[in-house]
């Protein structure tokens, strides 16, 4: 088994090499790439270690996508401040984080999430995080592109790691949140210092205010675009997409939407069945796009190339490109983001029937 599998790796080399469309650095201007999980430029802030497989110059400005992976803290991950001009999305992609928000005067919120759970904090809402667990790892969706500023500003070092791990498991013990002097000072990158702002500290059930509902029932997304909204995993809107090819369906969860964006970008979770290239719709939408694989394996077909992205791994699609994509296995899922009102989950959520699960029907 060691000698077939040394194999397949010595034949995957040259044709990796070949690829035009996988890369190990994000590009710095507007193509089509896909960039494996932990892959490219990392920095550090304290034990914090961010990736941006998404960035401001790779996406035209439209969004950068980031991951934060991290040991558990004592300690709030930021100070509380609020940005003006960008709408931030935390969604958890494993661990454990308590993330706070709170717009104006109205009341604090705060929620613990976990695997697939999703926070919004719009422009002008005050927020904080901190992470709970080991090996958590946040994945951020920050619209518009080009925030990932900040966090080279910030960062102590470049992070490397021969075995890409993760995050470095010796801590540094360096502050991962930066001083309220520093913080204080960063208004040239959209970000304002709350420092009066005192997260509350009594949460039950992972939310409050007491009587918030959290795994207890169903979150609605937002009704505007001022408030965020908090979306346990699964208890959010859903669609179902049975599309062209009989007896394949897609289970899109929003996030956002253009009502929530005032039209800047949509985010949701796209859950589908095994797929085959024959039945895989040709698609194009106007806006650029990027997927970040969840679960199981997403393959998808732009330049006449086929790439097969497994958990982690982010594929980038410029507006107007021609692609097509499909379940690689039993259970797919993936996290998309679009540029514009118009992406692919809420065109194929105005093609969907209403549903109320998860999963798909069993035939
Ligand atoms: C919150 O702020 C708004 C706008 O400034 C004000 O009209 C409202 O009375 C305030 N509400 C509370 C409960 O303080
Ligand atoms: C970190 O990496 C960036 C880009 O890869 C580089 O421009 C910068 O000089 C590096 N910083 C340090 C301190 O090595
Ligand atoms: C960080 O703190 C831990 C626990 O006190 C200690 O064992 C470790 O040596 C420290 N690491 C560094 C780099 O100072
Ligand atoms: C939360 O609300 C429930 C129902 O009103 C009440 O029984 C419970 O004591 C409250 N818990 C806290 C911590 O306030
Ligand atoms: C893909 O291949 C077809 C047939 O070989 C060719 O006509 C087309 O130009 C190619 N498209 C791209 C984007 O390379
Ligand atoms: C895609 O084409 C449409 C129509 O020509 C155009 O409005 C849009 O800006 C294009 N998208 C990108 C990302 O260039
Ligand atoms: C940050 C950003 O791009 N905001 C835009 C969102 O959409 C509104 C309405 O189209 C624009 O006015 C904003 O500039």
């Amino acid at each position: 088994m060691r000698f077939s599998s040394f194999t397949s790796y010595a034949l995957l080399a040259p044709l990796a090499a070949c690829s035009s469309i996988w890369v190990t650095e994000v590009p710095d201007y507007v193509r089509p790439y896909a960039i494996p999980q932990y892959q490219g430029r990392a920095v550090s802030i304290g034990d914090q270690v961010y990736r941006f497989p998404v960035t401001g110059p790779a996406s035209g400005g439209a969004f950068t996508l980031l991951g934060t992976n991290a040991p558990a803290s004592t300690s709030l991950g930021v100070l509380p401040h609020l940005h003006e001009r960008h709408y931030e999305n935390f969604f958890n992609f494993k661990g454990r984080f308590q993330l706070w928000s709170q717009y104006g005067n109205e009341t604090q919120q705060t929620r613990i999430l976990g695997p697939g759970d999703y926070g919004g904090v719009p422009e002008n809402t005050i927020h904080t995080f901190q992470i709970l667990d080991p090996d958590t790892e946040m994945t951020g969706i920050i619209c518009p592109g080009g925030f990932e500023d900040l966090f080279y500003a910030l960062a102590n070092a470049n992070y490397t790691s021969s075995t890409l791990s993760p995050y470095n498991p010796y801590p540094s013990n360096a502050s991962s949140t930066p001083s309220a002097s520093v913080i204080s000072q960063l208004t040239s990158f959209d970000v304002y210092a709350e420092l009066s702002f005192v997260e509350r500290s009594d949460a039950v059930n992972g939310a409050a205010p007491n009587g918030s509902v959290w795994r207890t029932g169903a979150n609605a997304i937002s009704s505007d675009s001022i408030h965020g909204a908090f979306i346990a995993k699964d208890y959010g809107p859903k669609y179902l997409y049975s599309g062209p090819a009989k007896g394949s369906y897609q289970v899109i969860q929003p996030f956002v939407t253009g009502l929530q964006s005032a039209g800047n970008y949509t985010l949701s979770t796209i859950t589908l069945d095994k797929g085959s290239s024959a039945t895989a719709p040709t698609l194009s939408f106007p806006g650029h796009a990027a997927f970040e694989v969840l679960d199981g394996k997403v393959i998808v077909n732009m330049l006449n190339e086929t790439v097969e992205l497994l958990s982690g791994d982010v594929v980038f699609i410029p507006g107007n490109t021609t692609y097509s994509y499909y379940g690689g296995v039993a259970y797919n899922k993936f996290l998309h983001i679009s540029q514009g009102e118009v992406g692919l989950d809420v065109t194929m959520m105005a093609d969907s029937i209403s549903w109320d699960s998860p999963v798909w029907p069993t035939s």
